[in-house]
């Protein structure tokens, strides 16, 4: 069922630092060719780092844990992709089909191959005024032991309701050069996090010793996305409204709203929420590289 990459397979082998990335970004978050060249400049990044890149995504009802540049270019234009969640994952084998697999869906098959860090942008949360539209990452968050590295919950999901969710779910939440929780596109939220801390050795002691401990949680680190690249939330907010407004008026719901809202919000703001979400993707798959090869050193 599972498909390595030679260059996966090899660094699982020998045991070299190894960071998952996620696929929803490539076939639902972003469209061709934004996609394909920010799936390749954040593989670039990790390798840059030392450590080597393993974007997880479903092809043919194949896993696959790495890719090749011609499977990353298929994926990026396919319009065939299943979002993959936990939920999606034995409907998409079985049936067959090609799949992006969302934060939830990457930490299943991250954690059984055994690697331990994983980078992607915003995670899903509780969804504004839809109370138990609860996006399955945050559960998936109190139930496997990965450390996901983002730049917190995206912006237009109700940030203190997120909050509360993954305190219920036993998840710290460590602000990575910042004392308060990143708002996605941009730096602050006035919402507190659990602990700061600003290098990748203290977050692999963190993790060392969940493990330890055999907690099952996983760990949340995040980081403020690069203050040239940062879109204001007082810009930010009006553009957030509109395209949250429209999915009300058209009745879109369930997996179909987090794609909407980004590729509405994008168009509004003529490519700045695009820019910010790009910059914050790299520099995320940054900071998890230091973060695996610090734990690596231990
Ligand atoms: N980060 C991005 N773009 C994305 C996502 C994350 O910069 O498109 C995806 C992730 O895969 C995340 C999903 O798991 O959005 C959340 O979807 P939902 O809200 O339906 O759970
Ligand atoms: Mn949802």
């Amino acid at each position: 069922m599972f498909s390595y990459h030679p260059e996966v397979k090899e660094a699982l082998a020998t045991k070299k630092p190894i960071v998952a990335l996620e696929s929803t970004l490539i076939t639902h978050g972003f469209s061709y060719p934004d996609n394909l060249n920010v799936a390749h400049a954040i593989e670039d990044t990790v390798r840059e780092h030392g450590a080597v890149p393993a974007t997880i995504a479903i092809l043919n009802g194949q896993i696959k844990v790495g890719l090749t540049a011609d499977q990353l270019e298929y994926l990026a234009t396919t319009k065939n992709a299943r979002k993959c969640s936990r939920r999606d994952l034995p409907l998409a084998i079985a049936l067959k089909m090609d799949g992006g697999t969302t934060v939830a869906g990457t930490m299943v098959i991250a954690y059984q191959t055994g690697i331990e860090i994983f980078a992607t942008g915003g995670i899903g949360g509780v969804h504004r005024g839809h109370a138990h539209d609860v996006s399955t990452d945050l559960i998936e968050l109190g139930q496997t032991p990965i450390t996901v590295v983002c730049a917190g919950m995206k912006a237009f999901l109700d940030l203190p309701a997120s909050l509360e969710f993954l305190e219920t779910q036993g998840v710290p939440i460590l602000g990575y050069g910042t004392h308060e929780l990143p708002a996605f596109y941009s730096r602050q939220s006035g919402l507190a996090i659990d602990q700061h801390v600003d290098n990748p050795q203290t977050v692999a002691e963190i993790i060392q010793a969940r493990n330890n401990l055999k907690l099952k949680n996983a760990i949340l680190v995040t980081v403020p996305v690069p203050q040239a690249d940062e879109w204001h939330t007082d810009q930010a907010q009006h553009v957030i409204e509109t395209a949250l407004d429209e999915a009300m008026a058209k009745n879109i719901t369930g997996k179909a709203i987090t794609p909407f809202i980004l590729e509405r919000i994008a168009q509004i703001s003529g490519g700045v929420s695009k820019q910010a979400n790009k910059v914050l993707l790299i520099n995320n798959a940054s900071v998890a590289s230091q973060i695996a090869i610090a734990l690596h050193g231990m």
